[in-house]
């Protein structure tokens, strides 16, 4: 179901840049679950090049059960500029929940009006994909901006609307991205090496993910993933010994 937003974002990234494969620790960037009936997997992709430090990308197909892509690309610490974010999900007939951001790294007013505002018009362009749904496991304040796509929609809406939507978020992300000043002190750099940091941590431990991840593909994986590959720079919460 989302395979055409996999390849367009494909597509863009080896058109604008020039990648290189970045490594996926061995045994997560793939897995094939065959737990219940429905068989799943799960694949990943991993780039970076001068401007991105990580771009990834994950497509789980488990048929009509769940059809998942999610991508996060972080800038070189050398940038201020916010993460691109997309989770776009499909559980069975009538669950789909799309979700698209440009995720800031800080919530000061200066840095929202450089980096959000710009995000305004699009917005109120696509204001049916932004419903202000409820977040349950995420703070709203955090990580994200109030102009985000977040909607509960239909499979229809999702390859018209959205799709348009989405292809206009990307190229805005662009424009931000090729507009964006080159950090140039030492400490500059280090509030965003630590804000990226920042960013995974919360996001590890926060995951609506995790428990998907656990059902297909079992609890050690699943952590492992997280922690090894999607997050990489969070560090897992202490468990006391006797319980590993
Ligand atoms: C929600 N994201 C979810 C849910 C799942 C995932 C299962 C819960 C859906 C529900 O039952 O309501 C799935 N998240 C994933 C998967 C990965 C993941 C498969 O990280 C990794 C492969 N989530 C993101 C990113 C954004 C994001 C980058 O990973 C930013 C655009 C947003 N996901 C997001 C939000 C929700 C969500 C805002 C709703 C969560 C809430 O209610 O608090």
């Amino acid at each position: 179901m989302y395979k055409p937003f996999l390849e367009y974002l494909e597509k863009e990234l080896f058109s604008k840049f020039d990648l290189r494969s970045r490594s996926i620790p061995a045994g997560l960037e793939a897995n094939v679950s065959n737990r219940g009936k429905n068989q799943a997997t799960i694949q990943s992709w991993c780039y970076e090049c001068a401007e991105l430090r990580k771009i990834r990308y994950t497509y789980i197909d488990a048929g009509a059960a769940a059809q998942v892509f999610n991508s996060v690309i972080y800038p070189s610490y050398h940038y201020d500029i916010p993460l691109l974010g997309i989770d776009l999900l499909s559980f069975g007939k009538n669950k789909i929940l799309i979700v698209l951001d440009f995720q800031p790294l800080f919530q000061e007013e200066s840095y929202l009006l450089k980096y959000i505002e710009p995000m305004r018009s699009l917005r109120e362009k696509y204001n049916n994909l932004a419903q202000n749904l409820e977040m349950k496991f995420y703070d709203a304040n955090q990580y994200f901006s109030k102009y985000l796509l977040f909607a509960k929609t239909d499979a229809e809406t999702v390859q018209t609307t959205f799709f348009q939507a989405y292809q206009d978020y990307i190229s805005l992300y662009w424009e931000m991205l090729d507009k964006a000043e080159i950090l140039q002190t030492e400490a500059e750099i280090q509030k965003i090496v630590k804000a990226q940091k920042d960013y995974d941590q919360y996001s590890a431990e926060r995951d609506p993910a995790s428990g998907l991840f656990s059902s297909y593909f079992g609890h050690e994986w699943s952590e492992k993933f997280l922690y090894e590959f999607l997050f990489e720079d969070a560090v897992p919460l202490a468990v006391p010994t006797t319980t590993r």
